[in-house]
């Protein structure tokens, strides 16, 4: 892959798009060398997947422009449903996605930011979606995305004026869970990766299924959807060790990694 770094430390694995001259910007070729690398996770090992951008200066910003400014109107549809593939793969993905946003994340890269589960950013992000001003509507998910996460008020305010916004103010908002100096970005992602990797696999993966599909559900739908993932739980070794470790008195013992079944 040209575009895409792919490191797997242990438990989890960090994904960096590395297109640094053009400031991590979304082509085709990373969008497709993106969807390469997820087929490439190996499922049975990584817990956790942080997304980062290469260099101190964008996570991406945005869908390459100049790629994107000769399209036709099927072009157009083509290409952002290739983006929207991607970035639901990642939303759907059943392990946890941490964006580690270590600068400009705009249009498209505010959009990929938004399809990862919990977003931790440096103190020189900038998130926007410049889009009306360059004549079109954001096409990887923003609108509908950024109204889920923010609210439809503050989700249209940012779209119709297309004004960026920096890390204390998507802090403020809640686009962002954290902000942190640069340099502290990335330990704290893989820091967050390793907790959440500590905890039961299938159990922290029904929890991201519960809460997305639950999402797009009546509180009725959501509930049954909940009880169901709940239920699964019961069928794994995992369930039974942790709740067997918590009931034994005996202080002494040291609590053993989950096994993952
Ligand atoms: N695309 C292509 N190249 C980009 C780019 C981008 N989005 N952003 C930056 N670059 C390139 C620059 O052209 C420049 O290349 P060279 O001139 O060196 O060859 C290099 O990266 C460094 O950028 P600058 O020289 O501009 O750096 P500055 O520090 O001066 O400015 C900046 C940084 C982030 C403020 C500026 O680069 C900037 O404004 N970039 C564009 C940001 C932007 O507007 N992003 C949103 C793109 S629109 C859809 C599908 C998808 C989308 C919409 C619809 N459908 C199919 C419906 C998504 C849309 C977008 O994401």
């Amino acid at each position: 892959m040209e575009y895409i770094l792919y490191e797997q430390k242990g438990e989890y694995a960090i994904l960096t798009i590395n297109r640094e001259k053009a400031l991590n910007a979304l082509n085709s070729q990373v969008l497709e060398e993106i969807s390469t690398a997820l087929d490439e996770i190996n499922s049975d090992e990584v817990r956790v997947l942080i997304v980062t951008g290469a260099g101190a200066k964008a996570f991406v910003a945005g869908a390459d422009i100049g790629e994107m400014s000769t399209l036709t109107k099927a072009e157009g549809e083509a290409f952002g449903k290739k983006g929207n593939d991607v970035f639901r793969r990642l939303e759907t993905l059943p392990i946890p996605v941490i964006a580690a946003v270590n600068g400009f994340a705009l249009g498209g890269g505010c959009e990929l930011a938004m399809s990862c589960d919990i977003r931790l950013c440096s103190d020189n992000a900038v998130f926007g979606q410049p889009e009306a001003g360059l004549g079109i509507t954001p096409g990887f998910g923003g609108t509908q995305r950024l109204a889920r996460l923010v609210g439809a008020g503050m989700a249209k305010q940012l779209i119709y004026t297309a004004r960026n916004i920096k890390a204390e103010e998507a802090l403020r908002i809640g686009l962002v869970n954290a902000v942190y100096a640069q340099e502290e970005l990335l330990p704290a992602a893989e820091k967050m990766a390793s907790v959440i990797a500590k905890n039961a696999p299938i159990a922290v993966r029904n929890c991201k299924k519960a809460i997305n599909d639950g999402l797009e559900a009546s509180m009725d739908e959501a509930i049954v959807i909940e009880e169901k993932l709940f239920g699964d739980c019961f069928e794994t070794e995992d369930q039974k060790y942790g709740m067997a470790f918590f009931l034994d008195k005996n202080k002494e013992k040291v609590k053993e990694p989950f096994k993952n079944c």
